[in-house]
């Protein structure tokens, strides 16, 4: 941990600054073809936020469907710390694509599911309403049955328990739809510590479902993959994952390496995170919790250590 409180003392803001600068300077890592496809063009909800074709979450393709690139959905696995697809990082599902993202969430096991944003911000729609809001109503979704079943309401963020029926199969899940209120897109969320007890949440949350599961489930250890979305998938998305990752790292070896983890994800989504300030968000976010943890006391770390810049 001293080895990156040290990092960010020698480096300071502007340091840090240019080390973002140097990875939003890398050209993608992949193509983008099947998000180009005239007929999956209307499934992107901006045309500038595509998917990289090699880590693409595919849906099944269903029998009744001609069209060869209806298994298209803007959606991307990224691996997690030491566990594979650990998350799928997705836009905001727009109306056309509700059924889609249902779809996806039943086929790859979704448990969890993330929201970093809110559903209309500063007048504008920011991502559909795909799930009832209201206590006891359900809506369908292509082959979906979803009901809310119960909300419960935290400081900065509301949890809601969904039941996702499949009305192909008859059969009915669990699923825990997370939804934080205090972020703006292309912003930082206000504090690092409400963002640290969201996050230490749906951990809890996600370990638990893990071992709800038993022995029928047969992938990984960490379980199936947690849906994280804001509107782009890209900006909160990837701040979001970029801490969990690092903080797990942190627990795991004492240190972490936000831009090796930052660099690794933009070859599964690129442009994961999106501005600078979301960048150096996450290293205070680590040091805010190795502070809050006892890892660190105030004579290893204050916040003048960053401030000192020589501009
Ligand atoms: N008939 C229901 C409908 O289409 O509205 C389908 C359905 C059946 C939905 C069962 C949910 C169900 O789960 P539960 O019985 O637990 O509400
Ligand atoms: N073309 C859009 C824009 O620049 O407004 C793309 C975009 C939108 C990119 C939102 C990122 C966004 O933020 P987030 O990924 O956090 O939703």
């Amino acid at each position: 941990l001293y080895e990156l409180v040290d990092y960010v003392k020698r480096k300071k803001k502007r340091g840090i600054y240019q080390e973002y600068e140097d990875i939003r300077k890398e050209p993608p890592a992949g193509s983008f073809d099947y998000s180009k496809k005239l007929s999956n063009q209307i499934k992107n909800r901006y045309s500038d936020v595509l998917c990289l074709d090699q880590s693409r979450v595919h849906l099944c393709q269903l029998c009744d469907d001609e069209d060869e690139t209806s298994d298209y959905i803007n959606a991307s696995f990224m691996d997690g710390y030491k566990s594979r697809n650990a998350y799928i990082a997705t836009q905001g599902p727009l109306p056309k694509t509700f059924g889609d993202f249902w779809r996806m969430v039943w086929e790859q096991m979704v448990l969890i599911i993330v929201m970093t944003t809110r559903v209309v911000e500063r007048g504008r729609v920011k991502c559909g309403q795909y799930w009832p809001l209201e206590e006891g109503k359900a809506e369908h979704h292509g082959y979906f049955l979803i009901r809310n079943t119960h909300n419960q309401l935290f400081q900065d963020f509301q949890l809601t328990h969904l039941e996702l029926y499949n009305t192909q199969s008859g059969e009915k899940r669990e699923v825990s739809h997370y939804l934080y209120v205090s972020w703006p897109d292309f912003g930082v969320p206000k504090s690092a510590s409400a963002m640290l007890d969201f996050r230490e949440h749906v951990l809890e949350r996600r370990k638990a479902a893990v071992q709800n599961l038993g022995s029928s489930w047969r992938g990984p250890p960490w379980g199936p993959p947690v849906v994280v979305h804001c509107s782009a998938g890209i900006g909160r998305t990837g701040t979001f994952c970029t801490l969990d990752i690092c903080l797990s790292q942190l627990e795991d070896v004492g240190t972490a390496d936000v831009h090796q983890t930052v660099r690794r994800m933009r070859t599964q989504r690129a442009f994961s995170i999106q501005t600078w300030d979301q960048y150096y968000f996450c290293y205070t976010a680590i040091i805010e919790y190795a502070q809050r943890h006892g890892k660190l006391s105030p004579v290893q770390w204050s916040d003048s250590d960053l401030e000192t810049d020589s501009e």
